[in-house]
């Protein structure tokens, strides 16, 4: 059975974007894999972070996850700081990845783009997440568009570790989402949907009434047109909502353009919104269930020991490949 492992970063609400791009592709993996998700808040921290918020954000994802329908017995969900081996293979890690490679990450250029003070965290962030994936021999790992380049640095540091001690870690592939790979933002098309921006109106969140939804939806930047025509070039913003459409509803693209064929954008985003609440309104039932029933608690721990159980192994056998004496 295949190795499955990905993260969420407990650094803001979860959107739809995070949904599409990672946790529908979660939920379909773990029927027949062996299926690691966790919460990176390691990874999180390398951005300033209120402590009360961290531990909502997180206590959220591992909820959400749940309430999308990952499920605890069969997937491990856990923290990543409740499995310490993540912490020292990043460290290693970064001993192994050079300046150069981290200087060409574009998520670290955006993310410190016109900051005054940048932690060295942000700028070695790539590597933690090269010994996350590395560190349960994943063949597999679901993300959006967005990581890709994450993965290709994790597939070089995984080839230049075997080749330097001796075969060690499997070199993992990218499982992106053919569409759907990146969200693009309700109010600027040429932008990723992220958690992090600070205009709510640029996402919906998996926790946002269906009010905010329909009110969110109602107000998405369009072109002046009225034709909905999937064309990601010339109407972005209609082929983003399109995107969105397709994966909420059981519509190919080709049927939303003969459905609004001649109906102008008023009625196709008033049904997007409608497909986006059907689906979210039952995961929110189950979310609040989750929260209310204190469960959380034993699903962490249940997950970091399956977690822990996995990647201690490959830790001491890497560690013992270069040259660290094993503990007695
Ligand atoms: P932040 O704004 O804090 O950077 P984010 O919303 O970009 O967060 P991450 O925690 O970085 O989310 O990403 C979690 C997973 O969701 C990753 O696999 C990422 O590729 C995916 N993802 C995030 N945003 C999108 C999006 N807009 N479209 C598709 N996939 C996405
Ligand atoms: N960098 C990712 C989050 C992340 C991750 C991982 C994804 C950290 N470790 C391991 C997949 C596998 C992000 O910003 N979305």
């Amino acid at each position: 059975m295949k190795t499955v492992l990905s993260g969420i970063q407990p650094s803001g609400k979860l959107t739809i974007g995070n949904y599409i791009g990672a946790i529908k592709n979660y939920v379909a993996l773990q029927k027949d894999h062996d299926c690691y998700f966790m919460a990176v808040d390691l990874h999180a921290i390398t951005v300033p972070q209120d402590p009360a918020a961290l531990r909502e954000q997180a206590e959220m994802i591992i909820a959400l996850y749940v309430a999308a329908g990952i499920d605890p017995d069969k997937a491990a969900i856990f923290m990543q700081s409740h499995v310490r081996a993540h912490a020292e293979l990043g460290w290693i890690m970064t001993t192994l990845t050079y300046m150069g490679e981290l200087e060409r990450m574009t998520q670290f250029k955006d993310k410190s783009a016109g900051k005054e003070s940048v932690g060295a965290g942000l700028f070695v962030y790539p590597s933690l997440q090269v010994a996350d994936i590395l560190l349960y021999n994943a063949d597999l790992v679901p993300i959006g568009e967005d990581q890709k380049q994450h993965l290709e640095l994790t597939r070089d540091v995984a080839h230049r570790f075997n080749t330097r001690f001796g075969d060690t870690f499997t070199v993992p592939e990218p499982y992106i989402p053919e569409l759907g790979a990146r969200i693009m933002s309700l109010d600027d098309a040429t932008k990723k949907m992220s958690k992090s921006n600070p205009n709510p109106g640029s996402y919906i969140a998996l926790l946002d009434s269906p009010d905010e939804i329909r009110k969110k939806l109602s107000r998405a930047v369009t072109d002046s047109g009225r034709e909905v025509r999937y064309d990601p070039v010339n109407k972005p913003e209609v082929s983003n909502l399109m995107g969105i459409y397709a994966n909420f509803s059981d519509l190919t693209l080709k049927e939303i353009e003969a459905k609004y064929d001649g109906q102008g954008y008023g009625a196709f985003k008033k049904d997007l919104a409608e497909a986006i609440v059907a689906k979210l309104e039952p995961l929110q039932s189950r979310y609040r269930d989750i929260r209310e029933s204190g469960d959380i608690a034993r699903i962490l721990k249940q997950g970091a020991e399956k977690a822990a159980a996995k990647a201690e192994p490959i830790l001491a056998l890497a560690k013992e490949r270069m040259g660290f004496i094993p503990s007695a």
